[in-house]
């Protein structure tokens, strides 16, 4: 009986030091929020397919989404940049939920001008793959610069974008941009005629895709499309500035739009002048960044690369091709990080 009383004793013990070591229902909670904080869900995870309703970018549940993010320099000049751990830098350190791949169709080995098409499209390929391993929202433009008017290569653009959508239909994070800037001869008609035939290729394979369509002057006639707006659902218009450049008229233009229903999206924009040089403007900058936060107007900035110009976001000296330290980015790389960080919380 002493014994049994004994045994019984150091049991209990046993069983209360076990209890003692076993978490409690709420310490695994705790681990498992603890565990969530380290590892967010990432951005397509959290809100899905795109759609647009009236001047707004919205996410699956219908709430509105601004995509924030960073744009390639051409990938046919810097194609090194187009990396799984860049975008992944971009994302968790930069707090980015978009890459946009820029393909120039007509300069340095354009798309359309002599460039290895097959590399080309690889490269798209490959990009659009991280941003999708990463849960990252992927635009691909077709980057029509210097070739004007986007009916120059509409053939080729046709069957791109063709491939493109038959292999992103069932995707939620790919975004086509059709054309970049049209500028010089390019009309807005013309823009028109081009996008009535383009968007229809698109649709046919992926009847919800969001499209964003360029306007003429570099991307700056938004009001041109306002008064005459193109018939497909799921579309945004391209609005671009470069700070140094583009200031209150250019604002006052994005506002009227905007507050009358015209779904804007800001592909591109630079903290410095037009030309992708001279100084930062970043009261500008500012003073555009906190109208886009209004109308919760999405966008990209020009551009990642190491290229010896203000608007390159990597410093000239670095070859680093992913994980870059602040001392890695240029003035522009420096401000853009801190804002896209502030604006991803
Ligand atoms: C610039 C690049 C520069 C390149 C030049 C010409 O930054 O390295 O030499 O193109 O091809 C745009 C264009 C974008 C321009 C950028 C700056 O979409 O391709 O990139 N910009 O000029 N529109 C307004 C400015």
């Amino acid at each position: 009986m002493k014994l049994r009383k004994k045994r019984l004793a150091v049991m209990a013990a046993a069983a209360v030091l076990a209890l003692c070591q076993i978490p409690s229902l709420h310490q695994m909670a705790e681990v498992r929020a603890e565990i969530r904080q380290e590892q967010p869900a990432a951005p397509v995870q959290l809100h899905g397919a795109l759609q647009v309703k009236g001047a707004n970018l919205m996410d699956e549940k219908g709430e509105a989404l601004r995509l924030c993010g960073m744009s390639t320099h051409g990938i046919n000049w810097f194609p090194e940049y187009v990396n799984y751990e860049a975008f992944r830098t971009l994302r968790d350190d930069w707090k980015v939920n978009c890459i946009r791949l820029a393909m120039y169709t007509d300069e340095y080995n354009g798309y359309c001008s002599g460039g290895n098409q097959e590399e080309l499209k690889k490269l798209v390929k490959n990009g659009v793959q991280y941003a999708t391993d990463l849960g990252m929202y992927v635009i691909i433009d077709w980057h029509v610069l210097h070739d004007q008017d986007p009916n120059v290569h509409k053939k080729e653009a046709i069957s791109f974008f063709q491939e493109m959508s038959s292999l992103y239909q069932d995707q939620k994070n790919v975004i086509y941009e059709i054309c970049n800037e049209p500028n010089g001869s390019a009309t807005w008609d013309g823009v028109k005629r081009y996008a009535e035939e383009v968007i229809p290729v698109i649709r046919a394979n992926d009847p919800d895709g969001v499209i964003i369509v360029g306007t003429p002057v570099w991307s700056q006639e938004i009001g041109q499309a306002l008064a005459s707006p193109l018939q497909y659902d799921n579309l945004l218009y391209a609005l671009h500035f470069y700070a140094g450049t583009h200031t209150d008229w250019l604002r006052e233009r994005v506002e009227t739009c905007a507050s009358q229903g015209l779904p804007i999206f800001v592909s591109e924009f630079g903290t410095c002048d037009a030309s992708g040089s001279g100084g930062n403007q970043f009261d500008e900058s500012q003073k555009w960044m906190e109208l886009l936060e209004r109308y919760h107007i999405s966008c990209c900035a020009w551009n990642l690369a190491n290229k010896a110009e203000t608007s390159s976001v990597i410093s000239a000296g670095c070859q680093k091709l992913s994980g870059w330290s602040e001392a890695d980015l240029s003035e522009s790389g420096k401000w853009l990080r801190n804002y896209f960080r502030q604006a991803g919380k």
